[in-house]
């Protein structure tokens, strides 16, 4: 009987701290645009983060102007980079599986988001992007600053109309 309460006492405090100490990141108050799930240490609600357009403008705003197939000449993208959003979730994990409004998605390793700034973008010079413009996110990869990134392996990874990160 002894025994019993006592693992019931910590299974009540491994359930108390789930609830309330893990979940440290605030409630979305307007639209979720992108929830974040898998390995990751934050969460919003239940094991997830869930971020709306406030949320995203809270986290550093970084700048990558670069080409792309979808693009004549340079466009200036802004956005939150990759990695920044994963320090923000607290990701531990090997991969990130982003998708689409459309189900596409594709997988970038956690080390390619450490070695290169890949953007998860949410304007093109200045103007917020709208889902029939690549929006709400699209990953933008430095193809003008880092030699040899054009490949088909990048162009698959260029994701538009993220809505969804999964840490694996
Ligand atoms: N949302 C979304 N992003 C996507 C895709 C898609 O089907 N949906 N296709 C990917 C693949 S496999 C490639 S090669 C390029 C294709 O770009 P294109 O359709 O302009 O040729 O975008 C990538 N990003
Ligand atoms: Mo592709």
């Amino acid at each position: 009987m002894r025994a019993f309460l006592f693992a019931s006492v910590a299974v009540l405090q491994v359930a108390f701290t789930d609830v309330v100490g893990a979940c440290s990141l605030p409630q979305p108050a307007g639209k979720v645009i992108l929830t974040v799930t898998g390995h990751i240490g934050a969460c919003s609600d239940q094991r997830e983060v869930r971020l709306d357009r406030a949320m995203i403008h809270s986290l550093p705003l970084t700048e990558v102007r670069t080409k792309n197939p979808w693009e004549r000449g340079r466009a200036t993208y802004q956005g939150v980079l990759l990695r920044d959003l994963l320090h923000y979730v607290k990701a531990h994990g090997k991969m990130v599986e982003l998708s689409a409004l459309n189900d596409f998605h594709t997988e970038i390793s956690i080390a390619d988001t450490k070695k290169y700034n890949i953007l998860l973008a949410f304007r093109r010079n200045g103007v917020e992007l709208t889902v029939r413009d690549k929006g709400p996110f699209f990953v933008v990869f430095p193809f003008s600053d880092v030699r040899n990134l054009e490949t088909e392996e990048r162009f698959a990874q260029s994701i538009w109309q993220v809505n969804h990160i999964e840490v694996k």
